[in-house]
């Protein structure tokens, strides 16, 4: 098999899983070649069946495994980041269905958007807090395709690390309103704090994640556009789901958010 066919094989084989909605056995299992590199080819050629398939449209980024929180939860050291889809996007006041779902996980982050585009190399902290129109409160819904949700970092990236879909609070602010790195948070599942934690747990300081991801991007000459939506990467762990539970997210000066599961 060339190498076009092996990326063929293993973004359909991932978007099969997830139409299905059933588990598979990690891609390096089969594809022992599978590196991080490699990877991202899977990733964008998955996001190009997705568009396809879904008649979706590309809106952003989210950062992966960017916590000492998530990182040690799933046993992945390294940052990652995954392509948004407006398919993917949940409005907060409706009800989401777990049935097309394996095994959902929910997550608090704080979501970045961008008024004008960032081009990496060379970008940092006070280069993304310039860019960014507005923050909100997020939180993800990640459902990965893997069994037992287990994976190396080639994994995940190949599986668009991990996401699923996404909701995005209605409170905007200016970053510069802001103290975004010691910003407290409390996440809650049926009004029990779940985890409580503060912005700097993402890379001591969730710009950091983004100016990551800019750089990340900037070395395949890609970038972050205006408009784009970049979510930083989950604060704490993230917490399974089961049908009728409510969860929010509350962050100091930003706000809350609510995300209601549906019943069976
Ligand atoms: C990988 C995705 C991690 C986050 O916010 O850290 C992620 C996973 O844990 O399945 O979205
Ligand atoms: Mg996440």
């Amino acid at each position: 098999m060339t190498r076009e066919e092996r990326v063929e094989k293993m973004a359909a084989t991932l978007l099969e899983a997830e139409k299905r909605g059933t588990e598979i056995d990690k891609l390096v299992d089969q594809y022992p070649e599978l590196d991080a590199d490699l990877a991202y080819q899977v990733q964008d050629r998955l996001i190009e069946m997705k568009c396809h398939a879904e008649n979706a449209r590309i809106v952003g980024f989210k950062l992966g495994l960017t916590s000492v929180a998530k990182q040690k939860m799933m046993g992945v050291h390294e940052p990652t980041y995954g392509i948004l889809l407006d398919s993917m996007q949940w409005p907060e006041e409706q009800p989401l269905p777990l049935t097309s779902l394996i095994h959902p996980k929910v997550e608090p982050e704080i979501a970045f958007v961008f008024k004008h585009e960032v081009r990496g190399p060379g970008i940092s902290v006070p280069d993304i807090l310039e860019a960014t129109e507005y923050v909100m409160p997020a939180l993800e819904i990640i459902d990965s395709r893997y069994r037992n949700f287990s994976f190396t970092l080639a994994d995940v990236i190949a599986d668009n690390s991990s996401s699923a879909r996404f909701i995005l609070g209605g409170a905007f602010f200016r970053p510069e309103q802001l103290d975004l790195r010691l910003m407290g948070m409390v996440f809650r599942k049926n009004g029990r704090i779940m985890a409580t934690s503060t912005g700097a747990a993402v890379m001591g300081h969730p710009a950091r994640a983004i100016a990551w991801l800019a750089n990340k991007l900037g070395e395949a000459g890609k970038s972050i556009r205006a408009g784009e939506i970049v979510l930083s990467g989950a604060l704490c762990a993230a917490a399974a789901i089961e049908e009728k539970d409510v969860f929010s997210v509350s962050f100091d000066g930003l706000g809350s958010l609510t995300a209601v599961f549906a019943h069976p």
